[in-house]
This record gives structure tokens, C-alpha cells and sequence, in this order.
């Protein structure tokens, strides 16, 4: 018996004596938890043309050029004779992901294009059987993370399959829908099968695109994972309106607010996903690790792409990329693994909050030289350092927590520059956990924002919903003018403020969509009226491809300080489409800016 057969039926063993004692959802997810951060690897036949067909360039993802260049079965199945990585080293991809700081790999075993990237029985469409290659790379990665200590997962394209008149998307050899449960049956499930049970304890099932599923399907795939891997997660894009183990967001959209349950951003380092010669739009260092601690802060993992090359290599620039994420990630891996969203349920403008016990990690995107203010916090704080400094140099702070003073205020005194380029962390050291006064507050520079998240929403005086989780930031299908957002809010110094209402671009990454046009009302001090109109377009890395729009909106003067309220109330909001569907008004806070 070999090795790997022995290990598959130790595993089953080992499954089945798990089912008697079922597992809880906390006890799949703690890995996962803990991780925070892992690597997404998109690799099969797409990586030979690149994103290159017959010398043109087809836009779009690289692993979508079959569909997108409307290549044949006949022709694309070609391109499996001369898949031949000899490069490719599965110790280096993962002592890669070792280095970058990550805790998972998530390899595709089968994208849309129907291919496998291991030696399936069910298809002889396969790395094993249709190459010279021969070898099988998901076993090699599965082994070597076993082997260093990382979860393997696996993505499987459950719905679109473009070898098959049963599987979804290829229309042009296809016209006509074949049976998809049939390919459901012959294909799907027997490859779940070899995935689950030859390749040892599989971290997660990574499906997608959850469309043209019914409930019944999804739920056999769900029954099935859960049957033969009762500790498997099931990723967030099943379909069918099946409850699954966590989120994934949009591809790169990093939610405005916190979401209640588990959740995580795939994304790229470019703007594609396999492999694609031309794609150079690489993001920076400084931008992924921006991204990556607000998603933590926010309570979510991070699953960040690399598309490796026909020749099995992983692209200089991802690896350099992963590099410094990695060297950040040595210094301020505290402030990331094993922490918890921030206590304050909003976004701020120097950056974002972790927590862990009684400690609270302060990730600055730009640091604020000299004094910096926390408003809000109620937990004395015992010391503050910066997370970079091996003496843990105390740095001198004051706190008010007298609540006569109108709100709890920390001041900061902070260095004149921030240890680091990315995200310079500075540790609060607290005498408990962190108790929060939920509260708008004025800022240490004088500003006061108001985010959608934190206002009361409401309809014709009865209480509504809007979504700002899933999308950019901005609020998700806000079509109807008759929800309007209350504020009430604590000002220091009264004054005139100049209002900017920020809404967010949407669309899919690459591909902004923005529809202004809508008109508002404000109530506060005074009441202004105008239409959302892009004054001015700002870059955030935190939602990277979708810009912030800034509507001016006028100018209130506050007499008094103390308790103010404001209103949004929009008057009419234009219906216009976009192709990636309707974005309504994608609002996601006012700002107050002192003017003078
Ligand atoms: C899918 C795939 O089609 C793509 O090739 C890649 O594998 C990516 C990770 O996932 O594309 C999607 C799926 C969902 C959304 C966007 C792209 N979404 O919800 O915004």
C-alpha cells in the first residue's frame, strides 16, 4: 500500500470517528480564525496563453480567456499537450507563502474551464493523463503543506464548467443548456470525492460563482464535503441559497463596516488572477498592507492571489510583493494573527484598530506627527509603544475620562515619524478590556464624521435597513428616497463646517460604475439641498479600484457646541443603470470640515 493510500484511509477512519462527535461551527473556523491571511493561487491551462490569443490581447481576468476569446473545446483542450511546468516546486510555493506571513493555500484543482490540476479518475481531462507534465501538483502542495504547517484548500468551479454541455458557460460550442445535474453527478461530485478523500485533511472547499444552482444541488455538494470531511469549510460562494461556513466578499471589495459572522476578500495583486503577460498594474506593498489590517480590523481574512506562469513560476513581482508584506508582518504579526475586530464599529481616517485581550493595536495608514486624539475609549490605558520597537519605549499619553468633559479623549504623543511605511502600529496596553462609548464624536483635527453604518435609518418614521456591508463601502441598492439617516453627534467647537457627502464607486474591479444625480436634503443647523455630483474623486486604498466621491454640499454653522443631530434625506434618486447592474446611491458618510 502506498504511502498516500494508507494516509487516505487512515483519514477516513479518522473522519468517520469525528462524526460520531459532531463538530461545531467554532471548532472548523478556528484555524481559519486564527489565519488571517492566506495565499489564493490561480493556475491551469489559461497561464500558456497569458491573456494572448492567435496575438491579441483579450481583456478581462487571464482565466477567463476561453470564455472571453470564445476558444473551441476542440482548441483550448490543445493547449493540455503542451502544459509541461518544469519549473514548478511545490517546497518554494509554500515556503513562499511561509514567508509572506500566510496560513493557507487555496489552489485551484478545477477553474471554469472544466480542467484539473490534479490526477482525477472521474476526468481524464487532467494534469496527470493530458499532459507531458504528468506529475500531480496538488498533491505535491498538499503534501508540502502538511509537511510546513499550512492548510491546503481547494477552489472547485462547481457551476461554470466550459468542457461541459452540462456544466454552465459555454454558449458558443454549447448553445443549448446541457443536463447539469448529470454533470453534476459524473463530474462534480466524483471530483469532490477524490478531493476530500486522497489528499489528506483539506482545510476548505473554495466554491464559486454561485449562480444556476438550485437549493436541493447546493445542498448535496454541502451534504457531501460535510460527509467526508465533517472539519472541511465551506466557502461563501456555494449557491442555492445555501448557508455555508463564512462570506467572501466581491473580488477585492473590502466591506465599509463590520460584518457579523465570518468573512474574507479574495483578491489580486494586479488585476487579474491567472497569469496574464501584460498585466503590470501591480499594487503596491504600502496598498496590500493597508488593506490587509483594515480587513482585520474589520474581522475578516484576507486571501490574496498569485498567477503562476505556464513554466510553474511565480511572477518576480508577487514574490517581491509577498516579500515586504512578509517583513511587515515579522514586525507587526502581533497586531494580525489570532486578534479580533476593532471594539469601535467604524472606519477612521488615520487607519483602523485590532484588539487582543486587553490590548489594542492602532494601525496608522498616515501617521499623525505629534499629537493624535482617540475619542471614545473608556479602558484606562497602562502604556502605549510602538509595536516596532524592541524596548517597548513607553510614549507619553494623556487620557480624560471624566464624563463631564463630554466625551473620553485619549491624546497621544507620537514621534515624528512612524516606524514604518506601510502600517506603523502603536500598542495600547489597557487595565481591561476595551470598553467603547459608541458615540459620534469631533476628532482631534476638528472634523466630525458621520458614517451610514452608525446613523438610524429609517422610513416614513419607522425603522429601515440599508446595506453597507457588501459591497465598497457604500450603501448596497438604496433606491428608495424615502429612507432617510439620523445622526446625532458631540461638537467641541462650534463654527462653520463645510459638508462633503462621500459615495463610493462600484462595478466590478477594473471596471468603476458611479451614478450621481440623485437629490438631498440636510437638516442640521440649517437645511441645504442640492444633487450628488462628483466635485471631487479621492483614492482610498482601503477600497483601492472604487474612488470616494465628494459631493460638496454647502455650509452649516453650529452656534453652540454640544449635542448636535443631522439629517440625510434624499428627494429623488436617479434610477439609471449600469451594466454590472444598479447602484442606486451608493452613500457611505458625511464628513464636517472645520473652514477655518
Ligand atoms: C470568480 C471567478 O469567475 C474568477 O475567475 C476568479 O476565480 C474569482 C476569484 O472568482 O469571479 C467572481 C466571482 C464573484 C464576484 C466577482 C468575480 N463577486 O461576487 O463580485
Amino acid at each position: 500500500m502506498s504511502i498516500s493510500i494508507l494516509c487516505a484511509v487512515l483519514f477516513i477512519g479518522f473522519a468517520a470517528a469525528l462524526q460520531s462527535e459532531p463538530i461545531t461551527q467554532d471548532q472548523r473556523m478556528e484555524w481559519w480564525r486564527r489565519s488571517r491571511f492566506g495565499l489564493f493561487i490561480h493556475w491551469g491551462l489559461y497561464a500558456i496563453p497569458a491573456g494572448i490569443w492567435k496575438g491579441r490581447s483579450i481583456p478581462g481576468i487571464g482565466e477567463w480567456i476561453m470564455y472571453s476569446a470564445k476558444i473551441p473545446v476542440e482548441e483550448y483542450r490543445k493547449l493540455a499537450k503542451q502544459f509541461n511546468p518544469q519549473k514548478f516546486d511545490a517546497k518554494a510555493w509554500v515556503e513562499l507563502a511561509k514567508t509572506a506571513g500566510m496560513k493557507y493555500i487555496t489552489i485551484t484543482s478545477k477553474h471554469h474551464d472544466g480542467f484539473a490540476l490534479y490526477g482525477s479518475k472521474a476526468s481524464s481531462y487532467n494534469i496527470v493523463d493530458a499532459t507531458p507534465f504528468k506529475r500531480d501538483p496538488i498533491r505535491e502542495l498538499a503534501e508540502e503543506c502538511h509537511k510546513q504547517g499550512l492548510k491546503i484548500c481547494f477552489y472547485y468551479s462547481q457551476v461554470q464548467d466550459w468542457n461541459e454541455p452540462g456544466g454552465y458557460g459555454n454558449t458558443w460550442d454549447f448553445p443549448v443548456q446541457g443536463d447539469f445535474q448529470k454533470y453534476l453527478d459524473e463530474k462534480v461530485k466524483p471530483q469532490l470525492t477524490e478531493l476530500l478523500t486522497e489528499y489528506g485533511p483539506i482545510g476548505m472547499i473554495w466554491f464559486d460563482t454561485p449562480y444556476n444552482i438550485t437549493a436541493e444541488q447546493a445542498q448535496s455538494l454541502k451534504d457531501l464535503v460535510r460527509r467526508l470531511q465533517p472539519a472541511c469549510i465551506i466557502s461563501g460562494r456555494l449557491g442555492g441559497g445555501v448557508k455555508t461556513d463564512y462570506i467572501s466578499t466581491g473580488d477585492n471589495v473590502v466591506p465599509g463596516s463590520m460584518i457579523a459572522t465570518d468573512w474574507e476578500v479574495p483578491a489580486t495583486l494586479n488585476d487579474t488572477w491567472g497569469f496574464k503577460v501584460e498585466d503590470h498594474s501591480w499594487k503596491s506593498p504600502r496598498q496590500l498592507t493597508i488593506i490587509l489590517f483594515d480587513i482585520v480590523a474589520k474581522g475578516g481574512n484576507y486571501l490574496l492571489n498569485v498567477g503562476p506562469t505556464a513554466e510553474g513560476v511565480i511572477p518576480a513581482e508577487s514574490v517581491a510583493i509577498l516579500h515586504k508584506m512578509g517583513e511587515w508582518l515579522s514586525v507587526n504579526g502581533e497586531s494580525i494573527y489570532g486578534t479580533e475586530a476593532s471594539p469601535f464599529q467604524r472606519e477612521f481616517s488615520w487607519g483602523n484598530l485590532t484588539r487582543k485581550g486587553d490590548k489594542l493595536y492602532l494601525g496608522f495608514y498616515q501617521w499623525p506627527a505629534g499629537e493624535f486624539y482617540l475619542e471614545g475609549l473608556l479602558t484606562r490605558v497602562e502604556k502605549a509603544w510602538l509595536l516596532a520597537d524592541p524596548d517597548q519605549k513607553g510614549l507619553a499619553f494623556q487620557q480624560t475620562l471624566d464624563p463631564s468633559a463630554g466625551r473620553p479623549r485619549l491624546s497621544l504623543h507620537l514621534p515624528q515619524q512612524g516606524p514604518d511605511e506601510a502600517v506603523s502600529v502603536v500598542v495600547l496596553q489597557l487595565t481591561g478590556e476595551p470598553m467603547v462609548q459608541q458615540g459620534l464624536f469631533q476628532s482631534g483635527d476638528g472634523s466630525v464624521l458621520l458614517p451610514g453604518v452608525l446613523g438610524k435609518i429609517s422610513r416614513a418614521g419607522e425603522e429601515a435597513q440599508l446595506n453597507f456591508g457588501s459591497r465598497t463601502g457604500g450603501s448596497d441598492g438604496w433606491l428608495d428616497p424615502a429612507i432617510a439617516i439620523d445622526w446625532d453627534f458631540h461638537l467641541e467647537k462650534p463654527g462653520r463646517y463645510r459638508v462633503d457627502i462621500i459615495t463610493m464607486e462600484t462595478g466590478q474591479h477594473g471596471d468603476p460604475a458611479w451614478v450621481g444625480g440623485h437629490t438631498f436634503e440636510i437638516h442640521s443647523a440649517a437645511s441645504l439641498q442640492g444633487v450628488i455630483r462628483a466635485d471631487e474623486r479621492e483614492y482610498s486604498p482601503r477600497a483601492h479600484y472604487w474612488h470616494r466621491i465628494h459631493t460638496h454640499a454647502g455650509c452649516l454653522t453650529y452656534n453652540r457646541p454640544g449635542s448636535q443631530h443631522l439629517r440625510l434625506q434624499p428627494l429623488s434618486i436617479n434610477p439609471e443603470q449600469k451594466p454590472d447592474g444598479q447602484p442606486g446611491f451608493t452613500f457611505k458618510e458625511i464628513i464636517l470640515t472645520p473652514e477655518d
